[in-house]
């Protein structure tokens, strides 16, 4: 394997004293206009049909799931919720482009990716509502999926902690040689966290086969990039750090899908991580726990007016691509809405309606084995439901019952 830094040795000199704050602002690849136009013919065919519709449906699906959920947690039925409007193109067009073996470290606002790969609408309710089905039995705050089958590692909320762990596992797919990638997804803000920077780093020097995909829509909760980073955003990390980066137009799918599957190929051939970079905006607020009209306000948002205008809904940008390919039509697109509407009101009422997980269980799976003082406290909490079980509602976790009939 070639040296990464050779070149080091061979420094040009100069007699110019010179301090470079910046480099040429790294241009925004992009396949479709803000009118759905085709303007980079190398690509006009480079998808599938049937993958095509599968990512227009995928999209449609995340927004009506996104709209209902967040109107759920506002109902008190769930407890929390994150959508990812304005953001569709990302997750879907991302994991469109890599294989089913890659495996994922999501962020939070991943939902897309999660049903690309196949995580169903009535696992994302499960989760949602911390019900028996739940993969993480109730564990987890809502949004943070997990699927082992689906080869994506659960979301984790302290920010950054998932892109060192893709370094790793790249780094394992390399020294083993598999056609494998590790895919991490994170926020321009998350990239401010030391762990970024050691885990780039990493993945440089030691050859990892990761993806580092960055979405970046100008908000961290109420931080805007402003006040993140004073460079020409993250893509130039990558570049410092010797890894092939690109910008996407991360409202633009056949760019992202495109640029990740180049990215992929990359990856694999020449044995070295890749870094995307999408720019987007976050249109709703950062999760139900915020109220952005408090720090974007008409003053604020005079800022982004221009841009908001530029990039369009990704959505919207792909009706128009299909509706002019003949692959869609403005009937398809409401049946779609109507049929995911409904797919994800049944599932949440469903996910409502199952039994929570049993009590019993709350405190397994810590550790390997229930460690002296666990089980002291599972015994204490299971006499004191036996004597005062009918005080609480437990008719709604599973097996609750022999509480409140035993007294
Ligand atoms: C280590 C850590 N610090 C702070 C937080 C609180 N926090 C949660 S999300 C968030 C903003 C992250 O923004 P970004 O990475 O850009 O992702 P976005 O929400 O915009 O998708 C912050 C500060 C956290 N979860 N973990």
């Amino acid at each position: 394997m070639d040296l990464v830094n050779k070149d080091l040795f061979e420094h040009k000199f100069t007699n110019d004293m010179e301090f470079r704050s910046s480099f040429d602002k790294i241009k925004c690849f992009r396949v479709l206009d803000e009118e759905g136009n085709v303007i980079n013919k190398k690509y006009e065919n480079s998808v599938p049909e049937e993958t095509l519709q599968k990512m227009f449906r995928t999209m449609v699906m995340i927004n009506e799931a996104d709209v209902v959920y967040n109107q759920a947690q506002r109902q008190s039925r769930i407890s929390f919720y994150m959508t990812q409007l304005g953001e569709e193109a990302a997750g879907v067009g991302s994991a469109a482009a890599i294989k089913d073996q890659d495996l994922i470290f999501p962020q939070y606002r991943e939902a897309g990716a999660f049903l690309w790969r196949g995580f169903s609408i009535q696992q994302m309710a499960h989760q949602l509502t911390g019900n028996e089905f739940d993969h993480g039995k109730g564990r987890q705050m809502p949004v943070h999926y997990g699927s082992k089958d689906l080869n994506i590692v659960t979301v984790s909320s302290p920010l950054c902690t998932q892109v060192p762990q893709a370094s790793g596992a790249g780094y394992q797919y390399r020294i083993k040689g598999q056609d494998r990638i590790a895919v991490t997804y994170f926020g321009e803000g998350a990239a401010s966290e030391g762990d970024f920077h050691s885990a780039l780093n990493f993945a440089a020097t030691l050859r990892a086969q990761t993806l580092f995909f960055c979405r970046n829509n100008m908000y961290a909760i109420s931080t805007p990039i402003d006040d993140q980073y004073a460079g020409d955003g993250i893509v130039v990390r990558g570049v410092a750090y010797g890894m092939p980066s690109i910008r996407v137009d991360g409202n633009d799918i056949l760019a992202i899908y495109n640029a990740c599957k180049q990215a992929r190929e990359i990856i694999i051939a020449e044995k070295r991580p890749v870094l995307v970079e999408a720019i987007s905006y976050r249109v709703g607020d950062h999760s139900t726990s915020d109220f952005s009209q408090r720090y974007r306000d008409d003053k604020e948002m005079q800022k982004w007016k221009e841009l908001l205008t530029k990039i369009k809904s990704p959505i919207d940008r792909f009706e128009q691509y299909l509706t002019k390919r003949g692959l869609v039509t403005p009937a398809d697109t409401k049946r779609y809405r109507d049929e995911a509407r409904s797919a994800v009101r049944d599932a949440l009422k469903v996910g409502i309606e199952a039994k929570k997980p049993p009590i019993d269980d709350l405190f397994s799976d810590v550790y390997d084995f229930m460690p002296k003082n666990l089980v002291e406290q599972q015994g204490e909490l299971k006499a004191h439901l036996r004597k005062y079980g009918k005080e609480y509602e437990l008719g709604g976790f599973k097996g609750g019952e022999k509480y409140t009939n035993s007294a």
